[in-house]
């Protein structure tokens, strides 16, 4: 069986973490001809938003992939959701003590080492996507983790100028907005900044094509999912591939479990519930890329052409959330 996810951070690794469960997919010992994957029948791609990545202090920060990589490889912080367990600020702290910008922005002494290693790489003509296979070398996430593009791909924020004229606007990093000011700032909107011609990474398309079903994991859907599907080439490759696509929704209740879901999906006008976000998402059998949807038991939502279910959906633990999996892929007619 191979299974194609689409992922942003927190959510997303955690429900790798029951895909991986319920598919017995082992990262010990490594698969014989790429590492990367776990032994077994079945092969699990993850296409990881890229739209978060940043540079600071002069280093490629990738955090929907490097937390993706560090919680399927056991190396990730449990409280914080991001960086590394065991976790020392000595170079923070350094930072701080010279009055590097950005000072809102923490980078830790472990973590600091990948972001080395990638920037190096990266400066040496290699490719996120060859970057990533190769940090995944030491992990053993037992996934195929693949940034949904190798090009530069930032999500950008339109804020309101700080101190500006009325009406004046400013776009700022992702970072800055999610991790500066929690949000909390006059917002209008969200646009992608990079390369011209952004194209998907060798082995996305492909992933999408051949998988036997695809499913998108409850990660948010402005930042995370919406920024993987605006890759030129990714909507197009959801609406036409043969493999059914299904979605898990991110709220329960018309909360979003962690994070500020809410706050992205009121900017572009999108209310915080199961059914906004899938009609949002719309039906394949549209102009959408669903086939299915799973909401939480006690949730309500109809969107025409999208099959819907109830299921609990609190990823507690990996068997909890292989158990939501199933229940997901079930409503599409894939049993797994
Ligand atoms: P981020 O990149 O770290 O923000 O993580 P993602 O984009 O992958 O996922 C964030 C989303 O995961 C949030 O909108 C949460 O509502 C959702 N989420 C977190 N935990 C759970 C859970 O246990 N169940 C469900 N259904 N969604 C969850
Ligand atoms: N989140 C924070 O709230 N504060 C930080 O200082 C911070 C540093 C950081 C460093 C590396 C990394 O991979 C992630 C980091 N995050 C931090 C999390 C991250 O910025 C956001 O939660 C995500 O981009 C949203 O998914
Ligand atoms: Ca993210």
């Amino acid at each position: 069986m191979k299974v194609t996810v689409l992922v942003g951070g927190v959510g997303g690794a955690r429900f790798l973490l029951g895909l991986r469960e319920l598919l017995g997919v082992t990262p010990f010992p490594p698969h014989p001809d790429d590492p990367t994957l776990g032994v077994g029948e079945h092969q699990i791609t993850a296409i990881v938003n890229v739209g978060d990545d940043a540079w600071m202090h002069g280093v490629r920060i990738c955090p929907d992939l490097d937390t993706c990589m560090y919680t399927l490889g056991g190396g990730i912080d449990p409280e914080r959701g991001w960086g590394r367990r065991g976790e020392t600020w000595h170079a923070k702290e350094e930072l701080a003590a010279y009055g590097a910008d950005p000072d809102w922005f923490g980078l830790g002494d472990r973590d600091l080492a990948t972001h080395l290693i990638r920037t190096q790489m990266l400066d040496a003509g290699y490719r996120l996507s060859d970057v990533t296979a190769a940090l995944s070398r030491r992990w053993n996430p037992g996934v195929r983790l693949l940034p949904v593009t190798d090009d530069r791909h930032e999500t950008h924020v339109v804020i309101a100028k700080p101190d500006g004229d009325e009406g004046e606007r400013v776009a700022i990093h992702f970072q800055e907005w999610w991790v500066r000011h929690r949000a909390q700032v006059p917002t209008f909107g969200f646009a992608q900044v990079g390369s011209d011609d952004t194209t998907p990474a060798p082995g996305v398309l492909d992933a999408i094509a051949d998988a036997d079903v695809i499913v998108l994991a409850p990660s948010n859907p402005v930042v995370s999912i919406g920024a993987i599907v605006s890759v030129p080439g990714m909507r197009s490759a959801l609406r036409t591939t043969t493999a059914p696509v299904v979605g898990v929704s991110p709220v329960i209740d018309n909360r979003p479990l962690r994070g500020m879901a809410d706050e992205c999906l009121s900017v572009i006008g999108v209310e915080s519930s199961a059914e906004a976000i899938a009609a949002h998402y719309g039906a394949r059998s549209g102009n959408g890329i669903l086939d299915g949807w799973l909401i939480a038991e006690g949730d309500h939502a109809r969107v025409d052409g999208i099959s819907i279910g109830s299921a609990p959906l609190l990823m507690t633990d990996p068997q909890a959330t292989a158990q939501m999996i199933r229940a997901a892929c079930a409503l599409v007619d894939v049993a797994l």
